[in-house]
């Protein structure tokens, strides 16, 4: 029996840093509506969907970074999204940094969750490889600091029975390393949901953007030849801040098959 999920890979363009979580809810919208009108079950969105990619700029005072994150989901922001999936009967995947206290403490995430029809979250990943580093680094042409203002992630990576399929979720670098599929794999994995930040320039070497772009791929291809499994890969893309991410989102067929680019 055949099981057909219709995924929309909704490759977003910068986010300012000025720019309002309300105004880039709105853009939201309007890829999800775009999506419905394709017939989607699913929108995927990218990592860090609701801000700039804010690792970037160094930031010493807690309570400027804190303004990056959301301390809950859905919120007065991010509601409308939520409304309107439930209103168009559409699943989406939407990655943001996550605040939230636990046993006692506060924690810092770089978080994606999974809305279904219903506008229910029924599952959260949070992301494992951090790149970057966490302290100002004068020899780079400009900061990646996931490693200061995300903890690594806690959840694992679970696969989740839903939509009619087995679906799991992972974060931009992961997708570099073969055990993030391999674990799902393991699992049965059908799908992987994955949203990313990548600068189009790398920060210290020289490497051609046609190189980042071949890697970009290459990781995303082989864990899913590997594995057997879709993979939704879907970029920020274009000039945030000045600063160039590279964009080249794709859905990738379980034969490792690039089959929408
Ligand atoms: N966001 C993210 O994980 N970006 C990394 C680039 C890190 S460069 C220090 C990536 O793997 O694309």
């Amino acid at each position: 029996m055949s099981r057909i999920i219709t995924v929309g890979a909704a490759q977003l363009g910068p986010i300012q840093r000025n720019d309002s979580r309300a105004d880039v809810v709105e853009r939201l919208c309007e890829l999800m509506q775009k999506a419905h009108a394709r017939s989607c079950d699913l929108v995927v969105f990218p990592e860090l969907a609701l801000t700039t990619f804010f690792p970037r700029w160094y930031m010493e005072d807690q309570d400027e970074v804190d303004t990056w994150f959301e301390r809950t989901m859905p919120n007065n922001e991010t509601q409308p999204l939520f409304n309107l999936a439930t209103k168009l009967g559409i699943g989406f995947h939407l990655g943001y940094a996550e605040l939230t206290q636990e046993d006692n403490e506060t924690h810092r995430y770089n978080t994606a969750i999974l809305v279904d029809k219903t506008g229910e979250i029924i599952a959260k990943y949070r992301k494992v490889h951090l790149p970057g580093h966490s302290e100002y680094d004068s020899n780079l042409s400009y900061q990646h600091l996931e490693k200061r203002y995300f903890e690594v992630g806690n959840l694992g990576f679970p696969v989740h029975r839903t939509m009619g399929g087995i679906l799991g979720m992972c974060i931009c670098n992961d997708r570099r390393w073969p055990e993030t599929y391999r674990v799902m794999g393991l699992q049965g994995v059908e799908m992987v949901l994955l949203g990313y930040n990548t600068p189009a320039i790398g920060a210290r070497t020289a490497e051609s953007p046609h190189l980042r772009m071949f890697h970009n791929h290459i990781t995303m291809q082989s864990g899913a030849y590997q594995n057997s499994t879709w993979v939704i890969g879907v970029a920020k893309a274009g000039n945030e801040d000045d600063h160039v991410l590279m964009g080249g989102s794709v859905i990738i067929a379980p034969t490792g098959e690039i089959v929408a680019q």
